[in-house]
């Protein structure tokens, strides 16, 4: 801390929400910076599970500050929904800001995501459909809607117009479908501007005033850096930057406000949607892991394709984010296998060795992997509190990954309770 970004080191879902949760006992805010309700966050509390898409996983302290970063694309209903949820439950949302530049998902990106991939069929990149790439192809093209709209019916009801315009021909088979009638929506996203207005501010400046006066921040990504629009697996990623630069950007501070950069990974991989994934276990040893894991989407409930610990991946990733620690979690879902296997180098289609993540989509479509083999271990880990509670061959494990990566382990998961964690020495 002051400023410290969480992000995903492998293709998301490496249990982010969880660090955060436990972070944010000493932080002041924590803040979105990109993504939308594309994202899942399980955080487990007391036995209690909150699973969060849209809302930073600080609101479950009391009077943190919970921002919405300009970077992030909100569906409004499906935020609504979350705020009435958490109040359903007892938790207090009057500390949640969400940033009036941020980018509204309307009714005609969810149409138009589900239609793009209908039209790709077999080469659907597997969207969660929740019309995150649509609305931050509109943001691109200055076609957005941003928070800020919903307050004036007048600016709101000119920018649908325009925004729906040059779609017209891919919304033609939509032609019928009353949740695109102009005035329905506009009624409809005016309701959610007075639902949402007492939390619009300029978070911007928000947040660089919690800096300014010393305030602990936390960023925190969503997805991982191998689904980043410019440094993932290209197609096969979500249309904003998970990577750390993105921060700066999707909160408005800047590179200088960044102290710490921790990157979360799993001990093994998964992956959600279609794409290369070179370690990937797609047999009976993949569907343990995934049992084990309970690999299924947060959002979308889809069961996430697993695989070894691609170390090739890790050490790229914490590169393009400049990592200054590591996060390895779900150690304990490896404990029980006599041999595990890491990723050390790739091999292409025609026995060229990488010892990098190669830049040419099609080289990494065809690459393998290629393993070290380290001993496993069978003590069941879901108790172990320090470092001296781990098996050896557990230590070896983590040694041997942090030695590849470059980057020190600060701390690591042995189970989903908050309290089922290890902080390294
Ligand atoms: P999108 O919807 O346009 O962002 O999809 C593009 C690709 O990005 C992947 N993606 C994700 N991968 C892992 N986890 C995500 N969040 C949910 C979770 C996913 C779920 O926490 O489990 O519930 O299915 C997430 N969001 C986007 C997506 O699979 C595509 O490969
Ligand atoms: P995020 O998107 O990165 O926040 O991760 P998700 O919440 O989508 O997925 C991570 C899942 O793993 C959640 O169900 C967490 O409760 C769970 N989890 C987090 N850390 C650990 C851990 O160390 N061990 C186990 N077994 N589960 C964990
Ligand atoms: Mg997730």
């Amino acid at each position: 801390m002051p400023g410290i970004v969480i992000v995903g080191a492998q293709w998301g879902d490496e249990g982010k929400g969880k660090l955060v949760d436990l972070l944010a006992e000493r932080a002041d805010a924590v803040v979105r910076f990109q993504g939308g309700n594309n994202a899942g966050h399980t955080i487990i509390r007391d036995g209690e599970t909150f699973k969060f898409h849209l809302i930073p996983s600080g609101i479950l302290y009391p009077g943190k500050r919970c921002v919405i970063g300009n970077g992030v694309v909100i569906d409004p209903k499906v935020l609504t929904d979350e705020i009435d949820g958490l109040r359903a439950r007892g938790i207090d949302t009057s500390g949640l800001r969400i940033s009036a530049n941020a980018h509204l998902i309307m009714p005609y990106h969810l149409l138009l995501d589900h239609a793009g991939e209908a039209r790709l069929g077999k080469l659907q990149i597997g969207t969660t459909r929740r019309g995150i790439g649509p609305c931050y192809a509109d943001k691109a093209a200055r076609l957005g809607i941003r928070v800020q709209d919903l307050l004036d019916e007048k600016i709101l009801k000119k920018k649908i117009t325009a925004a729906l315009d040059p779609k017209r021909l891919a919304l033609r088979p939509f032609a019928k479908d009353p949740a695109l009638d102009l005035h329905t929506m506009t009624e409809e996203y005016l309701t959610y501007g007075h639902r949402l207005e007492q939390y619009i501010a300029d978070t911007s400046s928000l947040v660089w005033d919690l800096l300014d006066g010393g305030s602990n921040v936390i960023f925190e990504g969503a997805q991982g850096a191998m689904l980043d629009i410019d440094h993932g697996t290209y197609p096969f990623v979500t249309s904003s930057n998970p990577v750390s630069g993105a921060a700066c950007i999707g909160a408005g501070v800047g590179p200088k406000d960044i102290d710490e950069i921790w990157g979360i990974a799993k001990a093994y991989v998964t992956r959600v949607g279609a794409g290369p994934f070179p370690t990937e276990l797609d047999d009976d040893l993949g569907a343990e892991i995934r049992e084990r894991g309970g690999e299924f989407g947060t959002t979308t409930g889809r069961p996430r394709r697993t695989g070894w610990l691609d170390l090739v991946a890790l050490r790229y990733a914490a590169r393009i984010n400049t990592m200054t620690a590591l996060a390895i979690t779900k150690l304990d879902v490896l404990s029980g296998f006599d041999r595990l296997h890491v990723c050390t180098r790739y091999r292409g289609h025609e026995g060229a060795i990488f010892d990098h993540v190669p830049y040419h989509q099609s080289v990494l479509h065809h690459a393998t992997a290629e393993y070290e083999e380290l001993p496993g271990w069978s003590e069941d880990l879901g108790e172990a509190r320090t470092e001296s509670d781990l098996p050896a061959a557990a230590r070896e494990y983590l040694e041997y990954v942090a030695d590849f990566v470059g980057v020190p382990i600060a701390v690591v998961g042995v189970g989903p309770g908050r309290e089922q964690v290890v902080w390294m020495p």
